[in-house]
């Protein structure tokens, strides 16, 4: 199989490799195994040997340093953090129905998983490395894969705000469920920033800058920015801002968006992420058209950054019924209703209600 995913995934590019699992094979549990994981690169796999990785530590920091696995692994110690990735592009079916989006790969529920990830806290290597004190830094990632989205071909890059770089959660990555880091998935190591869009989560990691601005590269400065409808993203580059957190989300992901259901008693699972340091504080589900709802039940993960899984029994009436979902954050923001709301030119952070369509009988 292709890098190693399952057979049934939703293969939307092979080169780059672009991939998502089907709805269901996401309800399998708190952890999301490795051949059902999405995949979304910018350009083709970099081929680098453990033995020869290395990563950089440089810019506003006293002692700038060279590591490679080794001084990893014995100068700093071993954090693991169940944590949730979400591509911002994830439900972006759902706003191509509202309005086109040319060039952009049409993703389905599946651009998000939860993952098992092992490493050593970037904010342990970067005070090792002596960095400023400062609240108002940034911290860059360049990758080594080289994509042409740019027009120019331009490394992988992006940055977070060095007082999220600094907490506990984030970090450089070789594991992942208990494996060494895939090579798809950025091994020998990437970043991961739990509570940020993937695309943070920088992979074949290779330099890590701490600078006074936001990183210049290309998926920072013009792509993964959300922008108002009107604006042209060709022409207004550097337009919009540019996405961290992750928004409140949900989505049913059993039954199925077309599955056949018995009438009545139907159990409806699916998952939901608030982003950065916010809980999941409550899921509706309705099945009558979204007049009445009900309370899931929702699990408070066991570790803080991986997804809430909530599942609910609704009496399902027989016929075409739709199925929907939305959730709460501690904040007590809601998700928004409908994606007619939320188009905006690259397709970016669909969280409206979740909503599947079943034939019950
Ligand atoms: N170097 C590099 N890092 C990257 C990317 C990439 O193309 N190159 N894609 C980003 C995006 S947009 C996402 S959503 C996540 C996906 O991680 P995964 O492929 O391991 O699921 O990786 C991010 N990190
Ligand atoms: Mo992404």
């Amino acid at each position: 199989m292709l890098w190693g995913k399952r057979a049934d995934m939703l293969v939307h590019e092979r080169d780059p490799f672009n991939a998502e699992p089907p709805r269901p094979a996401l309800a399998g549990g708190e952890v999301t195994g490795i051949d059902t994981c999405y995949v979304r690169n910018h350009g083709p796999v970099p081929e680098v040997a453990p033995e020869r990785w290395g990563v950089v530590v440089d810019g506003r920091v006293a002692r700038p340093a060279q590591l490679d696995l080794e001084r990893l692994r014995t100068e700093f110690p071993a954090r693991e953090v169940t944590a949730a990735l979400q591509c911002a592009g994830n439900r972006r079916a759902g706003l191509l129905q509202v309005h086109d989006l040319p060039g952009e790969v049409p993703w389905g529920p599946g651009a998000t998983a939860t993952a098992k990830w092992v490493g050593v806290g970037l904010g342990d290597v970067l005070r090792a490395a002596g960095v400023a004190d400062r609240n108002d830094l940034h911290v860059a990632f360049e990758g080594r894969d080289v994509s042409t989205i740019p027009g120019q071909p331009q490394r992988f890059g992006g940055s977070i705000p060095l007082r999220k770089a600094l907490g506990a959660e984030v970090l450089l990555a070789w594991g992942m469920n208990g494996a060494a880091l895939p090579p798809v998935h950025g091994g020998p190591v990437r970043v991961v920033v739990p509570g940020y869009i993937g695309a943070r989560s920088v992979k074949w990691l290779d330099r890590i800058t701490v600078q006074d601005r936001p990183s210049e590269n290309f998926f920072q400065s013009v792509a993964y920015r959300l922008l108002p409808p009107q604006v042209d993203p060709t022409a207004d580059a550097g337009a919009g801002l540019p996405l961290g957190p992750v928004a409140l989300n949900s989505d049913v992901l059993v039954p199925d968006d077309g599955a056949e259901v018995p009438a009545g008693p139907t159990e409806v699972r699916g998952y939901a992420v608030a982003g950065d340091d916010r809980g999941v504080a409550r899921v509706d589900v309705s099945c009558d058209g979204e007049r009445s709802w009900q309370q899931a039940e929702l699990d408070t993960p066991r570790d803080p950054w991986a997804w809430w899984l909530w599942r609910a029994v609704v009496d399902v009436p027989p016929g075409e019924v739709r199925i929907t979902a939305r959730a709460w954050d501690t904040t007590a923001a809601a998700q928004p209703e409908h994606e007619r709301h939320l188009w905006n030119p690259k397709g970016y952070v669909n969280n409206a209600w979740a909503r599947v369509r079943v034939r019950a009988r």
